[in-house]
C-alpha cells in the first residue's frame, strides 16, 4: 500500500528504524556544517558549493544553502504552522549538542505570547534494535526477551532515543538571548508543514539545575487486576486486562465532560473458516479466542505506551499463534500496531478464511453519519439497515472510515495493512446496523458494526511475521470534507529539523 513507508514516523519501533535513514540527513548537514565551516568562511564556501551544485545536483549542497539562509535570518518569526493534531517524534541523533546528557536534566520550551514556557514532552528511550524501553512491569512479569526496563546507558539521551511532543504546543521563533536563563546547551527545533510551508519552533535545553517541567499531563494509564483504562484529554478507552479489544470508550469534550459509552466491542474480528481436507467449517472469533497478556508500560505526559503479548490457541486444529501488540495513547488519538507470528502458513490446512473486522458500537452512537473513502454520501447509524447501507460499495480497497456524530464530535479510524496482504485482499466497506440480530458475545444487544470486509484472508496468513496498524482519532469538530486534517498526519507528515538557533 502506498502509505506503508510514510507510516514510519508514528509507528512500531522495528519499522520506525528504517526512518533513521531519513532522520540522518539533517545530522549529516549539521556535522558537515560544523566540521567544515568556520563562520566567516560560510558565504564564500557556499558560493563555491552553489557553483558546484549545478554540476553535482546533490541534496547535500541544497541542504547547506537552505540552512545558511535560515542562520542569516535577522529576526524571529511567528508560528505559522496551523496543524494541531500531529505528534512529533524526533530521534536523539538530530540533537548532537545534547548527546549523552541526562534525560532528567532536559526541558522542552516554546516561545508563546512573548514568553519562554515549558511545554509537555517526553523522551522515550529505545534499544539499538528499535524497541522501546518500558520502565514499568506488570506484576509477575520479568524483564527479559519480551521487555527491557532500562536503556544501555541508564537514562542518557542517545542517538536512538525518541523525543515526543505535539505540534499544537510549539510556538514562535526565539533568538538565543530569549532562551531560558541557566541552560548550558540547547538546540532549536523547526517543524514544517510540507504542504503549506508553515513553521513552528521549540527549544530543547539542558540545565545543571533544571527548572520545573510543564505540569500538563495529557494521558493517564490505570492498570487494575481486571481492567486497563486510559484517560486521555479527549477520550477514555478501556477493556478487560486479558482481552485484545476495548469494551468501553467515551468522548471527553474540551469542557472536560465525559460522554456516554459508545463501544460495545472494538473490534469484533471474525472469520468463517473451512478446513482444507475435512469438510468442516468453523467460526474463528479472534476477539474471543485470542488472549492478551500485558507485559509493561510507560506513562508520560504526552503519551502512554503499553505492550502486551498475544496468544491464540485454536484447540480445534491444534494450532497456536502468537504475537505482540503495542499501543500508543495520545491527546486525542491512539495508534495500535499488532504483530502476528505464524508458525505455519494457514493455507496448509484451511481452504478459506472469510474475514471481517469491525467496531460494534452501543446505541449511544445513534445519529452518527458514517463515511469512507469510497462511500462518500454517508449513512446513518440507527439500528436499522437502510437501503443505502445494504447498497454499500464493498469491493473497493480503502483504508479509513469517518463517523460524525451531531453532538459528540467525530471519530476517524485507519487500517494499515502490509503491502503483501493487499496483493490478496481489499479493505472493503462493511456496515451491519441491525439492533434485532445478536452476534455473541454481546454486552449491548444488537449489532451496530462499522469496519472492513476483507474477504478470503487465507493467502495473507503465511508463515512468519506480519505487522498491521490501527489508528483511532477523536477530533472534536470535523466536518465531512475536512478529513485531510487527520489523514495528513500520516500521509504528509510534518518535517523536523534542528539547528543552533539564531542570535
Ligand atoms: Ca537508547
Ligand atoms: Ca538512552
Ligand atoms: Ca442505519
Ligand atoms: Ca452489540
Amino acid at each position: 500500500m502506498e502509505a506503508g513507508l510514510k507510516l514510519e514516523p508514528l509507528l512500531f519501533p522495528q519499522i520506525v528504524k528504517r526512518l533513521g535513514k531519513e532522520s540522518e540527513r539533517p545530522l549529516v548537514k549539521k556535522e558537515v556544517w560544523s566540521f567544515l565551516l568556520q563562520r566567516k568562511e560560510k558565504k564564500m564556501l557556499i558560493r563555491k558549493l552553489l557553483a558546484l551544485s549545478a554540476a553535482l545536483g546533490t541534496v547535500l549542497v541544497l541542504g547547506l544553502t537552505a540552512r545558511a539562509q535560515e542562520v542569516n535570518t535577522p529576526s524571529a518569526a511567528a508560528k505559522s504552522i496551523t496543524r494541531i493534531f500531529d505528534p512529533v517524534i524526533m530521534e536523539g541523533r538530530l540533537f548532537p549538542e545534547l548527546m549523552g546528557k541526562k534525560i532528567e536534566k532536559l526541558r522542552l520550551f516554546a516561545f508563546l505570547d512573548a514568553e519562554f514556557k515549558p511545554i509537555p514532552f517526553q523522551i522515550d528511550e529505545k534499544l539499538p534494535d528499535g524497541s522501546y524501553v518500558l520502565p514499568n512491569l506488570v506484576p509477575g512479569v520479568r524483564a527479559g526477551k519480551d521487555v527491557t526496563t532500562n536503556d544501555e546507558d541508564q537514562g542518557l539521551f542517545d542517538e536512538n532515543d525518541d523525543l515526543i511532543f505535539l505540534v499544537k504546543d510549539i510556538g514562535d521563533r526565539a533568538v538565543r538571548s530569549l532562551w531560558r536563563e541557566g541552560y548550558d546547551k540547547g538546540m532549536e527545533i523547526v517543524i514544517t508543514d510540507p504542504l503549506t510551508g508553515g513553521k513552528g519552533y521549540a527549544y530543547l535545553l539542558h540545565f545543571d539545575l533544571p527548572p520545573p517541567p510543564s505540569e500538563v499531563d495529557y494521558v493517564k494509564l490505570h492498570i487494575g487486576e481486571k481492567r486497563i483504562t486510559v484517560e486521555a484529554s479527549r477520550y477514555t478507552m478501556g477493556g478487560p486486562v486479558n482481552a485484545t479489544y476495548f469494551d468501553y470508550g467515551s468522548r471527553i469534550g474540551a469542557d472536560g465532560k465525559k460522554g456516554p459509552d459508545i463501544l460495545d466491542r472494538a473490534e469484533k474480528v471474525r472469520a468463517k473458516a473451512k478446513m482444507r481436507f475435512l469438510r468442516i467449517g468453523f467460526i474463528y472469533a479472534t476477539d474471543v479466542v485470542t488472549k492478551s497478556y500485558p507485559l509493561a508500560w510507560k506513562d508520560g505526559p504526552v503519551r502512554v505506551i503499553t505492550r502486551a503479548k498475544h496468544a491464540t490457541d485454536l484447540k480445534i486444529i491444534k494450532f497456536k499463534m502468537s504475537g505482540y501488540a503495542e499501543s500508543y495513547f495520545y491527546f486525542n488519538y491512539l495508534i495500535r500496531p499488532t504483530i502476528l507470528e505464524l508458525p505455519i502458513s494457514m493455507g496448509k490446512f484451511l481452504s478459506s478464511f472469510d474475514l471481517y473486522g469491525a467496531i460494534d458500537f452501543t446505541e449511544a452512537i445513534y445519529g452518527a453519519k458514517v463515511y469512507d473513502a469510497v462511500n462518500t454520501r454517508g449513512t446513518v447509524l440507527d439500528g436499522k439497515m437502510s437501503e443505502a447501507e445494504k447498497a454499500l460499495i464493498t469491493d473497493v480497497d480503502h483504508g479509513w472510515v469517518l463517523g460524525i456524530h451531531p453532538t459528540m464530535g467525530a471519530m476517524l479510524t485507519r487500517l494499515f495493512f502490509p503491502p503483501e496482504w493487499l496483493k490478496h485482499v481489499k479493505r472493503g466497506s462493511y456496515i451491519v446496523d441491525d439492533e434485532t440480530i445478536n452476534e455473541e458475545p454481546e454486552d449491548n444487544p444488537g449489532q451496530i458494526k462499522v469496519g472492513y470486509y476483507l474477504g478470503n484472508f487465507v493467502k495473507c496468513l503465511t508463515k512468519g511475521r506480519h505487522v498491521y496498524y490501527e489508528h483511532f482519532y477523536f477530533p472534536e469538530k470535523l466536518k465531512w470534507g475536512e478529513q485531510d486534517k487527520i489523514l495528513n498526519i500520516v500521509d504528509n507528515p510534518v518535517k523536523t529539523g534542528t539547528g543552533p538557533g539564531i542570535e
